[in-house]
């Protein structure tokens, strides 16, 4: 297992080599920047009574994959406490963090990369990554004690994300004048929730490495809770990558793999990747939402037409695919197209 980046970060004098991004094989040798994204901010609370809002998700989604959801019924008190349980635990020694630390096979747990071979480049983060739902499936050996409340606050936080999904899964299936459910019922009964708490330490050659790689998510909705000051998302979009601002308060929103499948196509689950920074930290909380993973899942039947045929086969969404494919800088759901 590789030491924390936390660790090498701290009595780091020379980038170690497997840091070092080679910037020709990511995403078809993309090296200009298009500045700062329009990515829309959205009102969540009016996406059940506003046409308008409506289309402007809709829009939203197909153009950028991405939006930024304001009014969105979480308390700002409730995101700066997940926001102070993350810094608390980061902020422990590491002998305490390691107590969590992942087994060598597994995603779950403290660590950082699953390195599944030699050349693989490694990102510039840590990160803890939990199944927060269903409450049963939860490793409990991975949940932090330290701090005392870090699993209330974060059932707390998942179980209103969890209407949150519900309301713009529906939302996106209205968008698309399909049955409201024709999403969630493709979730079944018992919908799952991962829940990726990063941390990225300043880094002295920041221009040399990369948070996190190139990726799309194999959720199907994924809800960021961005650092309140410092920027570093990036999406790739029309052949540029866009910063993607901090809005005060906001979720960033972006779809996964599984609504591109679910959608036929016409939702696109955006390739996204993080900078780091020379000088400051930058701390973030991911939360992907998506059917368990045995669940088959494939375009919904109203959008497969003679115009539009199906674009997808029906297929289950494995760790182990998406992790392969994640290391090799490809989105899974390319390899899901007929
Ligand atoms: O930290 C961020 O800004 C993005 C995180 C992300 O893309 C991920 O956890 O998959």
């Amino acid at each position: 297992m590789n030491n924390q980046v936390q660790e090498i970060a701290d009595g780091c004098e020379q980038l170690p080599e497997r840091f070092i991004r080679k910037q020709d094989e990511e995403y078809g040798h993309i090296t200009d920047t298009g500045g700062a994204s329009e990515i829309p901010v959205i009102d969540v609370s009016l996406l059940t009574s506003s046409q308008l809002e409506l289309e402007r998700l809709k829009s939203a989604i197909i153009t950028w994959g991405c939006f930024q959801g304001v009014n969105h019924g979480i308390e700002v008190s409730l995101l700066d406490k997940v926001r102070e349980t993350s810094r608390l635990f980061f902020n422990l020694s590491a002998e305490e963090k390691k107590r969590y630390l992942r087994e060598e096979d597994d995603v779950e747990g403290y660590g950082n990369d699953m390195v599944l071979s030699d050349d693989q480049i490694l990102d510039w983060t840590d990160r803890l990554y939990l199944t927060v739902l269903p409450q049963d499936q939860q490793k409990l050996q991975f949940w932090p004690q330290n701090p005392t409340h870090f699993r209330e606050v974060v059932n707390e936080y998942c179980s209103k994300l969890e209407l949150i999904n519900e309301l713009i899964l529906k939302a996106l299936a209205r968008s698309l004048n399909l049955d409201e459910n024709c999403f969630i019922d493709q979730y079944g009964t018992t919908a799952k929730m991962t829940a990726r708490f990063n941390y990225y330490p300043p880094c002295p050659w920041s221009d040399k490495v990369l948070g996190i790689k190139p990726h799309s998510d194999g959720s199907a909705i994924t809800f960021l809770l961005q650092d309140k000051e410092v920027e570093g998302l990036q999406l790739l979009k029309d052949g540029q990558w866009f910063g993607v601002p901090v809005v005060p308060d906001a979720l960033t929103i972006n779809v996964g793999d599984q609504i591109e499948i679910m959608s036929n196509g016409i939702f696109k689950s955006p390739v996204h990747r993080v900078l780091v920074n020379s000088k400051d930290q930058r701390s973030t909380v991911a939360m992907f939402c998506m059917p368990q993973t045995e669940k088959d899942i494939g375009p919904a039947d109203g959008l497969i037409t003679d115009d539009r045929p199906r674009l997808y086969k029906n297929v289950t969404f494995s760790l182990d695919f998406y992790f392969k494919n994640y290391q090799q800088g490809k989105r899974s759901v390319d390899a899901c197209k007929i």
